[in-house]
């Protein structure tokens, strides 16, 4: 980006929350004044909501910027904060997770149960010659083990490092070289899509080439028959036999938690590192303000699988930490009908949903029928995290989900903030549909210029955080110089000017409205430079979702010779669009029209292409970049983050039967 990017889009509806809500909620108007007033007591008031074995000296040491230390000082261990004190305080028979299984097998967890089955694995890690400060590498499907072996992790002082349960073996391989690992903990593999998927295979591969790795505890979930080595130790022969006496010794709030490693556009992955108390506090904090979290009778989804961050700080650290009672779902949303989803609401009366635009997309694409078919009466906060949701899928979201009652809670945030930066509250913001709206309290959130100037209201830019915040990453894993080159180094002290304070660099393009609301815009890398104007992504996806025979789109910059980069759309029908022949052609003319119109001229298309899919992460994000390769006909390039890599074959086919 040159300059500042186009504000192209406009929206008008205002949705303010439900009166009886608003009176009741958790958190109300005051606190962005408190936060404002004292931003580190602000925080120091959210410690006190864990329990501290020794109190912190100091909130915030930021005297070796970037660095950041919080809660100086103080000790606490993770897992008794999530577990213990739960079941201390007489809570332990409460639901801490409903599970459900893919195949329809269920089991409940009770927090008195949790943790004996945390205690039993702290044990026997403990056993297997883990202790704290080695990482162990989490190789699982979405079974309560998972969460079981991060919590003992955590027990124990050992780091964590989770892998997606479906990435490949050099995927997997990487990261526990990277992270020098001991240990994998892992399943003989896990349900999707009505089959037994496995995951032992990948591990013994990745392990055959990773010196570090001492031993390997194996869950067995689907009974599939697994290849042993001598590594290899059953988890319901070791962990499940263990004793269920286990104390919780406390840790330096500094004590590194976990690694999570992003893979970024280029270059190898990240390895994110955070902490404890800081990272506890800011997720406990945000789940009980952005889904105004009444423990006692909500009852909470995340839909995230736990190899995302998502799943860290939202399925674990953050509802655990407030002794929320939770689903948790094994499989996919259409095994084995596409009202899987509608039917766990309606089973477990959930009344916190928190799910992605990718699902919610994919949802409308099925049509409303399938939702409207239950009762989803329970809900009463709905929430959207990994991308920008576009104002259509948004309020396709409210109307056949929420019935037009809920408030929606769009969370901007990333694996390096470890908890949500901006969002509404729900009983306090007025939303607008595809705004995630104005920076929670304690957080200083803002859209500048390249020249790291605020942009008037109207305007677009980079989005930056300009104060350090609890749950802020502390490097990436052994390369403080890329943490310090990759977050810090765009604006600010970080770039080398004395009298800016030092600012964070998010990667993301945003805008602010004329109210002053934050729009995020897409990654700043997928910005399209058309004929000199910056123009994002997000804004011609979301026009092209607005027509009524689209259901998802995404847009890239391919090199033009007359307007340096134009805009090429690939671009998913809905179900019942006719789109051959002659009726296709004029799908494409009218969709680049639709977009002229609604966006102006400089934002239409120079080409659409009419795909049956679109290629995703796991965490459902679309890989722009896979899509820019077609465009500009290179080859592809790296896809090992992709979910389904038959995916690219389809659009490549697609390619040649369309204009
Ligand atoms: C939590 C998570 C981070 C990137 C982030 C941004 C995009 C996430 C968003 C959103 C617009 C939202 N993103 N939430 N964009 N609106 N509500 O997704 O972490 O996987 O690290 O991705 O996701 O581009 O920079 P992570």
């Amino acid at each position: 980006m040159s300059e500042t990017l186009a504000n192209l889009s406009s929206e008008t509806r205002q949705f303010p929350p439900p009166e009886q809500l608003a009176a009741d909620a958790n958190v109300k108007a005051d606190a962005y004044d408190e936060a404002a007033a004292d931003r580190l007591a602000f925080w120091a008031k959210q410690a006190e909501r864990l329990t501290w074995a020794k109190k912190w000296e100091q909130i915030l040491d930021w005297s070796n910027p970037p660095f950041a230390k919080w809660f100086v000082g103080g000790e606490l261990n993770i897992a008794y904060n999530c577990v213990d004190r739960h079941v201390e305080a007489g809570r332990g028979d409460k639901v801490a997770i409903h599970w459900e299984g893919e195949p329809g097998d269920t089991r409940t967890i009770t927090y008195a149960e949790l943790l004996k089955l945390v205690s039993q694995a702290a044990n026997t890690l403990t056993d297997l010659g883990i202790g704290a400060g080695d990482r162990v590498a989490i190789y699982m499907p979405m079974i309560p083990e998972a969460a079981v072996a991060m919590l003992a992790c955590a027990r124990i002082g050992a780091t964590h490092s989770v892998v997606f349960g479906g990435f490949s073996v050099d995927a997997l391989a990487t990261r526990i070289k990277d992270a020098d690992a001991k240990l994998v903990i892992t399943a003989d593999g896990g349900y999707r899509r009505g089959k037994p998927s496995a995951l032992k295979p990948t591990v013994d591969e990745a392990v055959a080439q990773s010196p570090s790795i001492e031993n390997v505890l194996v869950v067995r979930r689907t009974g599939q028959e697994v290849a042993w080595t001598g590594k290899d130790k059953w988890w319901h022969e070791t962990v499940e036999q263990a004793s269920p006496e286990h104390k919780a010794q406390a840790f330096d709030s500094e004590h590194p938690l976990f690694i999570l490693y992003t893979s970024g556009t280029t270059g190898k992955p990240k390895g994110i590192l955070h902490t404890t108390g800081g990272y506890l506090t800011q997720t406990s904090y945000t789940h009980n303000a952005v889904f105004d979290l009444k423990p006692e009778t909500d009852v909470y989804w995340c839909t995230a699988d736990i190899g995302w961050v998502t799943g860290h700080s939202y399925i674990v650290y953050g509802p655990l930490s407030n002794g929320a009672t939770q689903v948790m779902y094994e499989g996919t949303p259409d095994t084995p009908g596409r009202d899987r989803f509608w039917q766990i609401v309606d089973k477990y009366k959930v009344s916190l949903l928190y799910t992605a635009p990718t699902l919610i997309r994919t949802m409308m694409k099925w049509g409303d029928d399938i939702p409207a078919g239950y009762d989803l009466s329970s809900l009463r906060v709905l929430g959207s995290v990994g991308e920008p949701i576009n104002p259509e899928a948004w309020m396709w979201y409210r109307e056949n989900i929420g019935r037009n009652r809920t408030p929606i809670v769009d969370t901007w945030w990333q694996t390096e903030t470890g908890a949500v930066m901006i969002s509404p509250l729900p009983g306090v913001t007025a939303t607008k549909p595809g705004s995630a709206m104005t920076a929670l309290p304690g957080i200083t959130a803002d859209v500048v210029d390249d020249q790291a100037q605020s942009v008037p209201n109207g305007g677009g830019g980079f989005l930056v955080l300009r104060d350090p915040w609890p749950s802020m990453l502390r490097t990436i894993w052994g390369d403080d110089k890329r943490f310090i080159d990759t977050y810090w180094s765009r604006f600010g002290a970080g770039a080398g000017s004395s009298d800016e304070g030092w600012i964070y660099f998010a990667g993301d393009g945003a805008k602010k409205d004329d109210d002053g609301a934050i729009w995020l815009l897409g990654r700043v890398d997928d910005v399209m430079l058309v004929s000199g104007h910056n123009i994002s992504t997000t804004e011609v996806e979301s026009a092209l979702v607005s027509h009524p025979s689209v259901a998802e789109a995404a847009v890239v910059g391919a090199t033009d010779p007359t307007t340096g980069q134009a805009i090429v759309a690939f671009v998913i029908p809905r179900g019942n669009v006719d789109t051959s022949g002659d009726a296709g052609e004029q799908l494409n003319v009218d969709l680049r029209n639709h977009v002229a119109k609604t966006l102006g001229p400089i934002a239409k298309p120079r080409q659409i292409m009419l795909v049956p899919e679109l290629p995703k992460t796991r965490s459902g994000k679309i890989m722009r970049r896979l899509l820019k390769d077609v465009a500009e006909h290179r080859s592809l390039g790296d896809v090992t983050t992709l979910q389904d890599s038959a995916v690219m074959d389809l659009i490549s086919a697609g390619m040649k039967t369309t204009k």
